[in-house]
Protein backbone atom coordinates (compact mmCIF):
# COMPACT_ATOMS: atom_id res chain seq x y z
CA UNK A 1 0.00 0.00 0.00
CA UNK A 2 1.39 3.52 -0.61
CA UNK A 3 1.39 5.32 2.34
CA UNK A 4 3.29 8.46 0.87
CA UNK A 5 1.26 11.79 1.08
CA UNK A 6 3.70 13.96 -0.71
CA UNK A 7 6.75 12.55 -2.04
CA UNK A 8 6.66 10.35 -5.20
CA UNK A 9 7.78 6.04 -4.85
CA UNK A 10 10.98 7.29 -6.47
CA UNK A 11 11.96 9.92 -4.16
CA UNK A 12 11.39 8.03 -1.19
CA UNK A 13 13.99 5.49 -2.37
CA UNK A 14 16.71 7.50 -3.40
CA UNK A 15 16.70 8.96 0.02
CA UNK A 16 16.72 5.00 1.12
CA UNK A 17 19.39 4.02 -1.59
CA UNK A 18 21.61 7.30 -1.41
CA UNK A 19 20.80 8.56 2.40
CA UNK A 20 19.51 12.23 1.09
CA UNK A 21 16.74 13.85 -1.41
CA UNK A 22 16.60 17.29 -2.60
CA UNK A 23 12.82 18.87 -2.80
CA UNK A 24 12.72 21.77 -4.93
CA UNK A 25 11.13 24.73 -4.26
CA UNK A 26 10.01 23.59 -0.72
CA UNK A 27 9.67 27.30 0.28
CA UNK A 28 7.69 30.12 -1.27
CA UNK A 29 9.41 33.58 -2.53
CA UNK A 30 7.99 35.05 0.19
CA UNK A 31 8.19 32.88 2.32
CA UNK A 32 12.35 32.55 1.89
CA UNK A 33 12.22 36.62 2.35
CA UNK A 34 10.59 36.54 5.69
CA UNK A 35 13.39 34.50 6.95
CA UNK A 36 15.90 36.68 5.21
CA UNK A 37 14.35 39.53 6.66
CA UNK A 38 14.29 38.02 9.92
CA UNK A 39 17.71 36.58 10.15
CA UNK A 40 19.41 40.22 8.53
CA UNK A 41 17.53 41.35 11.88
CA UNK A 42 18.86 39.05 14.02
CA UNK A 43 22.05 39.86 12.23
CA UNK A 44 22.97 43.06 14.27
CA UNK A 45 22.69 42.12 17.66
CA UNK A 46 23.94 39.59 20.27
CA UNK A 47 21.63 36.30 21.47
CA UNK A 48 24.06 35.31 24.34
CA UNK A 49 24.38 31.48 23.96
CA UNK A 50 22.61 31.52 20.51
CA UNK A 51 24.44 34.21 18.62
CA UNK A 52 27.32 35.69 19.92
CA UNK A 53 28.89 37.93 17.06
CA UNK A 54 32.10 40.44 17.53
CA UNK A 55 30.02 43.12 15.52
CA UNK A 56 33.15 45.61 14.81
CA UNK A 57 35.09 42.54 13.91
CA UNK A 58 35.06 44.74 10.00
CA UNK A 59 36.63 42.36 7.28
CA UNK A 60 38.69 40.54 9.73
CA UNK A 61 41.05 37.32 8.69
CA UNK A 62 37.94 35.01 10.11
CA UNK A 63 34.53 36.28 8.42
CA UNK A 64 32.69 34.27 10.82
CA UNK A 65 33.77 36.31 14.01
CA UNK A 66 31.30 38.79 12.60
CA UNK A 67 28.82 36.15 11.12
CA UNK A 68 29.05 33.12 13.06
CA UNK A 69 25.46 30.49 13.27
CA UNK A 70 22.98 31.21 15.25
CA UNK A 71 21.93 27.72 17.20
CA UNK A 72 18.40 27.67 17.78
CA UNK A 73 16.91 30.19 16.95
CA UNK A 74 13.98 28.31 17.81
CA UNK A 75 14.21 29.51 21.35
CA UNK A 76 14.19 32.83 21.09
CA UNK A 77 11.96 33.79 17.73
CA UNK A 78 8.79 32.75 16.59
CA UNK A 79 9.22 33.08 13.11
CA UNK A 80 12.16 30.74 13.34
CA UNK A 81 9.97 28.38 15.31
CA UNK A 82 7.20 28.81 11.95
CA UNK A 83 9.86 28.17 9.67
CA UNK A 84 11.05 24.60 11.88
CA UNK A 85 7.68 23.65 11.42
CA UNK A 86 7.17 24.30 8.20
CA UNK A 87 4.35 22.25 7.12
CA UNK A 88 5.43 20.99 3.41
CA UNK A 89 8.83 20.37 5.15
CA UNK A 90 7.17 18.06 8.33
CA UNK A 91 4.69 15.84 5.48
CA UNK A 92 8.32 14.90 3.66
CA UNK A 93 9.64 13.73 6.83
CA UNK A 94 6.12 12.16 7.52
CA UNK A 95 6.96 10.22 3.85
CA UNK A 96 10.54 9.32 5.02
CA UNK A 97 10.18 8.38 8.46
CA UNK A 98 6.55 6.97 7.50
CA UNK A 99 5.76 8.32 11.26
CA UNK A 100 5.05 12.34 12.46
CA UNK A 101 8.23 13.90 12.91
CA UNK A 102 9.65 16.06 16.34
CA UNK A 103 11.65 19.40 15.66
CA UNK A 104 14.68 18.98 17.52
CA UNK A 105 16.80 21.72 16.89
CA UNK A 106 17.11 24.87 13.80
CA UNK A 107 19.86 26.73 12.64
CA UNK A 108 21.17 29.48 10.57
CA UNK A 109 24.48 29.86 8.74
CA UNK A 110 25.18 33.47 7.18
CA UNK A 111 28.29 31.44 5.60
CA UNK A 112 29.70 35.08 4.79
CA UNK A 113 32.44 35.00 1.60
CA UNK A 114 35.57 33.49 3.00
CA UNK A 115 34.19 32.08 5.28
CA UNK A 116 35.93 28.28 6.71
CA UNK A 117 33.17 25.15 6.00
CA UNK A 118 32.47 22.53 8.05
CA UNK A 119 34.30 19.66 7.75
CA UNK A 120 32.76 15.80 6.86
CA UNK A 121 30.49 14.65 10.06
CA UNK A 122 27.19 12.59 11.35
CA UNK A 123 24.62 14.23 12.93
CA UNK A 124 23.84 11.17 15.05
CA UNK A 125 26.91 11.39 16.41
CA UNK A 126 25.49 14.61 18.29
CA UNK A 127 21.72 14.08 18.51
CA UNK A 128 21.71 10.57 19.60
CA UNK A 129 18.16 9.84 18.54
CA UNK A 130 17.17 6.54 19.32
CA UNK A 131 15.37 4.09 18.82
CA UNK A 132 15.36 5.72 15.15
CA UNK A 133 17.47 8.57 14.06
CA UNK A 134 17.51 12.58 13.26
CA UNK A 135 17.02 13.80 9.86
CA UNK A 136 18.36 16.76 9.13
CA UNK A 137 16.19 19.57 6.44
CA UNK A 138 18.99 22.07 4.77
CA UNK A 139 17.13 24.89 3.47
CA UNK A 140 18.94 26.66 0.91
CA UNK A 141 18.47 30.69 1.34
CA UNK A 142 20.51 32.02 -0.88
CA UNK A 143 21.54 29.77 -4.14
CA UNK A 144 24.36 26.98 -2.91
CA UNK A 145 26.83 25.96 -5.27
CA UNK A 146 30.93 24.83 -5.39
CA UNK A 147 32.25 28.21 -5.19
CA UNK A 148 30.17 29.64 -2.15
CA UNK A 149 30.70 26.19 -0.03
CA UNK A 150 27.60 24.10 -1.24
CA UNK A 151 26.78 21.17 1.47
CA UNK A 152 28.97 18.10 0.16
CA UNK A 153 27.43 14.72 0.65
CA UNK A 154 29.06 11.27 0.75
CA UNK A 155 26.28 9.07 -0.91
CA UNK A 156 24.94 5.82 0.75
CA UNK A 157 26.85 6.61 4.00
CA UNK A 158 23.54 6.31 6.04
CA UNK A 159 24.52 2.77 5.92
CA UNK A 160 27.76 3.54 7.96
CA UNK A 161 28.09 3.39 11.80
CA UNK A 162 28.23 6.13 13.59
CA UNK A 163 31.92 6.93 14.14
CA UNK A 164 34.59 8.61 16.67
CA UNK A 165 35.78 11.37 14.73
CA UNK A 166 39.25 12.60 14.04
CA UNK A 167 40.75 16.07 14.30
CA UNK A 168 39.52 18.57 11.67
CA UNK A 169 41.68 20.83 10.02
CA UNK A 170 41.08 24.27 11.70
CA UNK A 171 42.14 26.02 8.02
CA UNK A 172 39.32 24.87 6.71
CA UNK A 173 36.98 23.47 8.96
CA UNK A 174 35.40 25.98 11.89
CA UNK A 175 33.82 22.79 13.84
CA UNK A 176 36.69 20.38 15.18
CA UNK A 177 35.45 17.66 14.41
CA UNK A 178 36.37 15.05 11.13
CA UNK A 179 35.01 11.64 10.09
CA UNK A 180 37.15 10.67 7.14
CA UNK A 181 34.59 8.53 4.83
CA UNK A 182 34.78 4.92 4.29
CA UNK A 183 37.59 3.77 1.39
CA UNK A 184 36.63 5.05 -2.15
CA UNK A 185 33.84 6.80 -1.52
CA UNK A 186 33.77 10.68 -2.10
CA UNK A 187 32.09 14.12 -0.81
CA UNK A 188 29.74 15.23 -3.54
CA UNK A 189 28.89 19.28 -3.93
CA UNK A 190 24.75 19.47 -3.68
CA UNK A 191 24.02 22.45 -5.81
CA UNK A 192 20.49 23.76 -4.84
CA UNK A 193 18.62 26.91 -5.81
CA UNK A 194 16.64 29.31 -3.12
CA UNK A 195 13.93 27.38 -1.40
CA UNK A 196 15.05 24.01 -2.44
CA UNK A 197 15.34 21.67 0.80
CA UNK A 198 17.94 19.01 0.75
CA UNK A 199 16.90 16.49 3.65
CA UNK A 200 19.46 13.78 4.72
CA UNK A 201 19.81 10.50 7.28
CA UNK A 202 21.70 11.38 11.19
CA UNK A 203 24.38 8.79 10.00
CA UNK A 204 24.98 10.66 6.28
CA UNK A 205 28.67 11.30 6.27
CA UNK A 206 28.42 15.19 5.10
CA UNK A 207 30.19 18.22 6.01
CA UNK A 208 31.34 21.67 3.56
CA UNK A 209 33.76 23.58 1.53
CA UNK A 210 35.05 27.01 2.60
CA UNK A 211 33.01 30.20 0.84
CA UNK A 212 35.88 30.63 -1.65
CA UNK A 213 33.54 33.91 -3.56
CA UNK A 214 34.68 36.97 -2.78
CA UNK A 215 31.28 38.96 -2.47
CA UNK A 216 28.22 35.80 -2.34
CA UNK A 217 27.11 34.77 1.11
CA UNK A 218 25.39 30.99 1.05
CA UNK A 219 22.76 31.32 3.52
CA UNK A 220 21.00 28.13 5.07
CA UNK A 221 18.34 27.55 7.52
CA UNK A 222 19.28 24.45 9.27
CA UNK A 223 16.62 22.13 11.24
CA UNK A 224 16.74 18.54 12.64
CA UNK A 225 14.62 16.39 13.49
CA UNK A 226 13.41 13.00 15.21
CA UNK A 227 11.02 10.49 14.76
CA UNK A 228 8.06 10.40 17.10
CA UNK A 229 8.22 7.18 18.16
CA UNK A 230 12.08 7.79 19.55
CA UNK A 231 12.46 7.85 23.20
CA UNK A 232 15.69 9.37 23.97
CA UNK A 233 17.86 12.20 22.70
CA UNK A 234 20.95 14.09 23.58
CA UNK A 235 20.74 16.67 26.51
CA UNK A 236 21.37 20.02 24.24
CA UNK A 237 18.25 19.38 22.22
CA UNK A 238 15.30 19.62 24.35
CA UNK A 239 12.12 20.57 24.05
CA UNK A 240 11.09 19.50 20.97
CA UNK A 241 7.98 20.29 19.46
CA UNK A 242 5.13 18.89 17.84
CA UNK A 243 3.60 19.87 14.52
CA UNK A 244 1.46 21.81 16.56
CA UNK A 245 4.21 23.79 18.59
CA UNK A 246 3.50 21.82 21.97
CA UNK A 247 6.65 20.69 23.52
CA UNK A 248 7.77 17.22 24.12
CA UNK A 249 10.68 15.64 26.66
CA UNK A 250 12.07 12.61 25.79
CA UNK A 251 14.92 10.90 28.25
CA UNK A 252 18.14 12.00 27.82
CA UNK A 253 20.41 9.32 26.00
CA UNK A 254 23.68 8.66 28.69
CA UNK A 255 25.53 7.15 25.91
CA UNK A 256 28.51 8.18 25.28
CA UNK A 257 28.70 6.89 22.12
CA UNK A 258 31.27 5.46 19.58
CA UNK A 259 34.43 7.78 21.50
CA UNK A 260 33.03 7.24 25.58
CA UNK A 261 32.36 9.32 27.73
CA UNK A 262 35.01 12.11 27.44
CA UNK A 263 33.08 13.52 24.64
CA UNK A 264 29.33 14.10 26.90
CA UNK A 265 30.51 17.86 27.26
CA UNK A 266 31.22 18.76 23.91
CA UNK A 267 29.22 21.68 22.42
CA UNK A 268 26.29 20.40 20.25
CA UNK A 269 27.44 20.46 16.38
O1 LIG B 1 25.86 24.09 6.01
C1 LIG B 1 27.00 23.70 6.26
O2 LIG B 1 27.99 24.25 5.81
C2 LIG B 1 27.19 22.50 7.13
C3 LIG B 1 25.92 22.13 7.86
C4 LIG B 1 25.99 20.83 8.50
O3 LIG B 1 26.88 20.06 8.30
C5 LIG B 1 24.94 20.39 9.42
O4 LIG B 1 23.98 21.13 9.64
O5 LIG B 1 25.04 19.28 9.97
Amino acid sequence: MNTLKTLTDAQKKQFENEGYLIVKGLFAKAELEEIEETFEKISHAAVPGYFEPELDAASASDPLKRYPRVMHPHRFNETAKKYMLHRPVLNVLEDLYQEPPLAAQSMFYYKPPGARGQALHQDNFYLKVEPGNCIAAWTAVDGADEENGSLLVVPKTQEYEIVCPEHADAKESFTTHYVKPPKDQKAMPVVMEPGDVLFFNGNLIHGSYRNKTKDRFRRSFICHYANESATHIGEHYQPLYRADGSEVELVVNPDGGPCGFEFDTLYPH
